[in-house]
């Protein structure tokens, strides 16, 4: 495989994936905490950043730093030059067919408002019903929440099982010709359930109704082709993906972009303003007002180049190595309760102790240098479903090891032992 990483340099990616070289590009998991080695398990919540990407925004501000689309001089082109190859450096990573639909955001959680009150607010009436999944995120419940308040839209939730996963044959009924939308999340950051967002995407256009995917916890986790998905819309964070924070992509059909009124009104969005009326720029300008962050977008141009030059592929296989092998530990582990045990997984292991509060787990394993997150993960209504108030997690990325989930193992054994 060749992989494009500038306009025309051709770089042949690493074909085999060592996980200590890998694990040496990320500066921050070289420390230690409480004395012991760092284990960073809360990806899910945040991955740590390799030193490419941080050299790449260190160099922006050192050398290119300047407005972006405006300047005539030496500094803003090359800017503009580096922010926009940035985009369409994620255009071919998730096979875009263009640039301009690649809008760049300050994570999911803009891109899913973005497309609630552009699209929504343009095309939905009273009555109207929007289907999202009991596991949703609050970014992807909230915003059609507010919506729903403002129009008077009824917002239907598709049920799921005891192990995380959807009911397709109820999804399938829930359409209706009221039946507008549907927004779900491909990976589940509680459960870690992989929806089959292909076969769910195939449903809701049979009744033609496009689709948005919650990709946050999804793209750093495998390959997303959103022309394969034939998805209506897909949104990511950066900072979830070896990327900066403050910067994350909405994907949109061309078609549906073209038709949506602004999200944002302000500087670099219009062609002409004057007081009597304002005409708006083309895509993807026209949903980018204001000064952006430039430099996470620079980053994540450089997020891309990384993931590429380690033959993603590659890494996703060991990964998914180290993942199952934490399966069959946590697993092993009696009073332990898996929380999530869907037949398609990734990177995700919420779990309780019998008896022990989920933050007792977190504080304890944070003295061994161990990082998960613990509460409720920012989606109450999963809690809700498993009638727990909360869950440790521990959420893995490329670079984490088989050792570092033994210490996980061995730290949850000493959590037992100062709780008996
Ligand atoms: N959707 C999902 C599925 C998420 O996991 C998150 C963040 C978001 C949307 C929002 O992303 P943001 O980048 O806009 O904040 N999830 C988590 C988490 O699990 N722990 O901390 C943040």
């Amino acid at each position: 495989m060749t992989v494009q990483r500038d306009m025309d340099i051709q770089v042949e990616p690493e074909k085999i994936f060592d996980v200590e070289r890998i694990r040496s590009e990320f500066p921050i998991l070289s420390q230690k905490v409480n004395g012991k080695p760092l284990v960073y398990l809360d990806n899910a919540a945040t991955s740590q950043k390799p030193q490419d990407v941080i050299d790449a925004m260190t160099r922006y501000y050192l050398e290119e730093n300047s407005n972006i689309h405006r300047g005539v001089h030496f500094l803003s082109d090359k800017a503009t030059q580096s922010y926009e190859a940035a985009r369409r450096k994620i255009q071919r990573f998730i096979n875009a067919a263009s640039h301009k639909e690649i809008i760049y955001v300050r994570g999911t959680t803009e891109a899913i408002n973005l497309v609630a009150q552009s699209y929504g607010r343009k095309n939905f009436r009273q009555g109207d019903e929007i289907l999202i999944s009991a596991m949703e995120h609050h970014s992807n419940i909230v915003p059609w929440q507010i919506l729903a308040e403002e129009k008077g839209l009824v917002l239907r939730v598709i049920p799921m099982n005891d192990r995380g996963e959807l009911f397709l044959d109820k999804y399938e009924a829930m359409f209706n010709e009221r039946t507008k939308f549907v927004s779900i999340v491909h990976v589940s950051n509680v459960l870690g359930t992989i929806n089959p967002v292909r076969a769910m995407i195939g449903i809701a256009h049979r009744h033609d109704v496009p689709v948005l995917i919650d990709g946050a916890q999804a793209v750093s986790h495998g390959r997303i082709d959103v022309r394969e998905l034939d998805c209506d819309f897909y949104a990511f964070s950066g900072h979830k993906m070896y990327g900066p924070t403050g910067v994350g992509i909405l994907y949109g059909k061309e078609k549906h972009l073209e038709s949506m009124p602004p999200y944002q009104g302000g500087g670099d969005m219009i062609r002409s303003v004057t007081y009597q009326k304002t005409t708006y720029n083309d895509l993807p300008y026209k949903f980018e007002a204001g000064t952006p962050n430039i430099a996470g977008g620079v980053g994540l141009g450089a997020t891309i180049d990384f993931l590429n030059r380690i033959d993603f592929d590659a890494a996703m296989a060991y990964e998914r190595e180290v993942f199952e092998y934490a399966s069959v530990a946590l697993a092993g582990v009696k009073g332990l309760r898996i929380i999530g045990t869907a037949k398609e997984k990734a990177s995700v292991h919420s779990f309780t102790l019998e008896g022990i509060h989920p933050h007792d787990i977190g504080t304890i394993l944070d003295d061994d240098g161990i990082a998960i997150r613990t509460g409720h993960h920012c989606a109450q209504p999963v809690m809700q479903c498993f009638n727990i108030p909360a869950t440790a997690r521990a959420s893995f990325a490329l670079y984490n090891t088989k050792e570092e989930v033994d210490a996980l193992v061995k730290g949850i054994y000493r959590v037992m032992e100062v709780f008996a």
